[in-house]
């Protein structure tokens, strides 16, 4: 018989909220239906077209084939000019404690309101088909569909942007997409056009740490941060305001992958994430993320070196701490790719009483540029209208017609004011809950300028490396020589390794190395060619902070949540003659503890363990691989171990997995399968308890011991310690 271990169950009953009920009347289930053309004419073959003669030409009169091809030759929509890829998932927003004093935002008042929400997560410079793992920023576009209408919050999962002013997004985009003559690379930062623009535009200084930083490579849309990225405003019942910058923080910490694996999981899994974001919540470990706000009274606004409305800078949450005020928790999927994910329009101008604008210039720009995308991505004005991105509370207004009007209208009257409609529908008072703008005093000139308090770019670029852990820092080194590397103009390379020396020198010297290149002496000045404003070359000397090295906890992913390994994946390399008793044994210790356990074997079906039970293989060693894993373990049985041992493909699998930073663990049975790999010579001799938080290599006798361990290194994540000094030609 075989044995059934313990896996996640199997969620039955979907989670429905207003906006899923709002949903479902949309819903259409073909079971047991019958097949008819979109007229409602019931066909009779849908094998044939209609010929004259069995051997003869179509006929044109065959309108059940014209409606089908039809159809599908217009099954495609444009895809998303960036955020092309994504995916998406409902859920639910629930507030801590009412933020009545900051905000009269109904859903942000009322802790008992489940107010529903539906995320998109995206990559941003691949096509609709590119993988999951490229180096990227990740979109984190949430939609809260609130009593008071949609609130759109549209953010990535980093808190700074590349430029400072929306008018250089075009060129940003057209920069970083494939080349235009050959349309290479795909999904990909690491070419001349995107590093000869950046190059040339000081102010991206701080977002390219980040993008070269780890978080740029998630391990899962469920353990990367999200945010806001701009300062918004939110105003109370008073009138009075406070600038606010909203983050999203994962209970699950925030984790990557190395970049060796995100180029391996590219090839063996495209879809890593969507596929890791959808079997979470159909097993049940749900998605969830605490909403934050760093609150900041008008009265401080010019407190800080930078200026609040300038999108390359954090607000340091040392400075001003994040305070956490509500969950959301994904815990459903969509139930049609095309009709949700992609046809949801997210808008930043979608915002609620109580929220408000700022004038940050990327901000102003992207309020015009969501609209009108939308209009050209799906096919109108009366997008609003596709189910997923109606709002629950009603609409009403004098808009109307426009390409695939749904709603029909009833009255004579589509203007207002009018008298022969009872003057409908009515403007709301603002004490009702009408939507008000905040009276900002302006008192300025029109000008093309950029103002001077956003000239510091290196700052925060320096704030966020020297705030990162020792590999934190290696991995961006080698994530600019890697990319530079593939720069083919060596112009390109030597000007920003001169922009990086204006960061951290250390850093600049590393890439220098690595590129064949030294420091420039003399730094190309004006950096910028492009906005003469920027001439003086002071502007671009490092600003000392009292000599000391500034530093922020919260920028370290070193500093995250390492003590759960929820949907973590645990790979289980066996063969025949494996102990079955230890598979078992681990393998409920690590789903007990909210884990997921996978037998990887040499061939699919069932292997014979020791005691001739039979335990059922998910992944053979050609399906499976360790970079889609987070944490293996081989269990003892002396046929089992005999064979892994002379396995090609097992000894790889840990190699691998040792090379990526992963928790390794082995039965005492089982070590000489480790002996087999490159890097057990370079183990200490003695697995003590020091040696698995240092190394995360368990080998232990006791299956008790073992899980607790094993469990304990798993929850660590990556042990990052072991990269450098013992690098695995895996
Ligand atoms: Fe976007 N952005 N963006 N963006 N953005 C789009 O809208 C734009 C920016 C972000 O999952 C587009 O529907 C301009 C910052 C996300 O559907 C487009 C500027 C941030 C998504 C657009 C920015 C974002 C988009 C393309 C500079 C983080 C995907 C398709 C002023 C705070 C939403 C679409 C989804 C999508 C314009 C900069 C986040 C063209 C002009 C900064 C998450 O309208």
């Amino acid at each position: 018989m075989t044995k059934k271990r313990e896996t996640q169950p199997k969620q039955t009953k979907l989670p429905e909220n207003e906006k899923i009920k709002s949903l479902n009347q949309h819903i259409s289930d073909a079971t047991g239906e019958n097949m008819t053309t979109d007229q409602g004419v019931k066909i009779n073959d849908d094998q044939n077209s209609l010929r004259a003669g069995d051997r003869g030409a179509t006929l044109l009169e065959d309108f059940i084939f014209r409606e089908k091809i039809t159809h599908f030759d217009h099954e495609r929509i444009p895809e998303r000019v960036v955020h092309a890829r994504g995916s998406g998932a409902h859920g639910v927003f629930k507030l801590y404690k009412p933020l009545g004093h900051l905000t009269k935002a109904a859903f942000l008042n009322d802790t008992e309101i489940e107010t529903p929400v539906f995320v998109r997560f995206s990559t941003v410079a691949g096509s609709r088909g590119s993988t999951d793992l490229a180096r990227d920023v990740r979109g984190f576009a949430v939609k809260f569909y609130t009593q008071e209408g949609n609130f759109d919050l549209v953010g990535n999962n980093m808190p700074v942007f590349f430029i400072q002013d929306a008018m250089k997004f075009p060129d940003l985009v057209h920069a970083v997409k494939p080349e235009p003559d050959n349309e290479i690379p795909q999904a990909a930062s690491a070419h001349d056009t995107f590093w000869d623009f950046i190059s040339l535009m000081p102010e991206s200084a701080h977002m390219i740490m980040w993008l070269m930083s780890d978080r740029a490579i998630p391990r899962s849309y469920r353990m990367m941060e999200g945010f806001g990225v701009h300062t918004f405003r939110f105003i109370n019942e008073k009138g009075e305001a406070n600038f606010v910058k909203f983050h999203w923080k994962p209970l699950l910490g925030v984790h990557s992958v190395a970049w060796d694996e995100a180029q391996n999981i590219s090839g063996k899994d495209p879809d890593f994430h969507r596929r890791d974001l959808w079997d979470a919540i159909e097993s049940g470990a749900f998605p969830e993320y605490e909403l934050g706000v760093q609150i900041v009274p008008e009265a401080d606004e010019f407190k800080f070196d930078f200026d609040l409305l300038d999108s390359t800078k954090i607000i340091p949450e040392e400075l001003v701490p994040v305070q956490r005020i509500g969950k959301m928790t994904l815990n459903r999927n969509p139930d049609n790719f095309f009709a949700e994910t992609e046809q949801v329009a997210f808008h930043i101008g979608n915002i609620v009483p109580g929220i408000d604008f700022t004038n940050d210039p990327l901000l102003q720009g992207r309020l015009f540029s969501y609209t009108d995308t939308q209009l050209i991505r799906l096919g109108g004005p009366n997008f609003h209208e596709i189910p997923i991105n109606r709002p629950i509370s009603a609409s009403h207004n004098n808009q109307r017609d426009g390409f695939m009007r749904q709603r029909i209208d009833r009255g004579k009257t589509s203007y207002g004011p009018n008298s022969l409609g009872n003057n409908d529908p009515v403007q709301v008072k603002e004490a009702q809950g009408g939507f008000t703008s905040y009276q900002e005093r302006i008192d300025a000139r029109k000008v093309r300028a950029r103002s001077d308090s956003f000239r510091d770019h290196f700052s925060q670029a320096r704030l966020f490396y020297h705030s990162q852990s020792e590999p934190e820092q290696n991995h961006i080194i080698d994530a600019f020589s890697f990319e530079l590397g593939k720069v083919k103009t060596v112009a390109v390379r030597q000007r920003m390794v001169g922009i990086l020396s204006l960061i951290d020198k250390g850093l600049a010297a590393g890439v220098a190395f690595a590129l064949g290149l030294q420091i420039p002496q003399e730094l190309e000045k004006p950096i910028n060619h492009s906005i003469p404003a920027d001439g003086d070359p002071a502007d671009y000397e490092p600003i000392q902070v009292e000599g000391k090295v500034r530093k922020s906890e919260a920028l370290s992913m070193k500093n995250t949540i390492k003590d759960s390994i929820v949907s973590r994946k645990i790979a289980i390399l066996a063969a025949d003659g494996v102990n079955a008793a230890s598979v078992m044994a681990i393998s409920d210790a690590i789903t007990g503890a909210g884990g997921i356990v996978h037998v990887i074997a040499p061939k699919l079906g069932e292997i014979i363990a020791s005691d001739n039970s039979k335990i059922a293989v998910e992944e053979s060693f050609l399906t499976g691989a360790s970079v889609l894993y987070d944490a293996v373990y081989v269990p003892g049985g002396k046929t089992s171990v005999a064979t892994l041992e002379a396995e090609a493909n097992a000894v790889h699998f840990l190699n691998e997995a040792f090379k990526h930073c992963k928790a390794i663990a082995a039965d005492k049975e089982a070590v000489q399968v480790l002996e087999a790999t490159y890097f057990f010579d370079k183990l200490p001799e003695e697995f003590s308890e020091e040696t698995v938080l240092a190394e995360g290599i368990v080998v232990e006798e006791n299956p008790d011991a073992l899980s607790d361990k094993f469990i304990k290194a798993i929850a660590q994540h990556r042990f990052w310690d072991r990269e450098k000094p013992r690098q695995v030609p895996a």
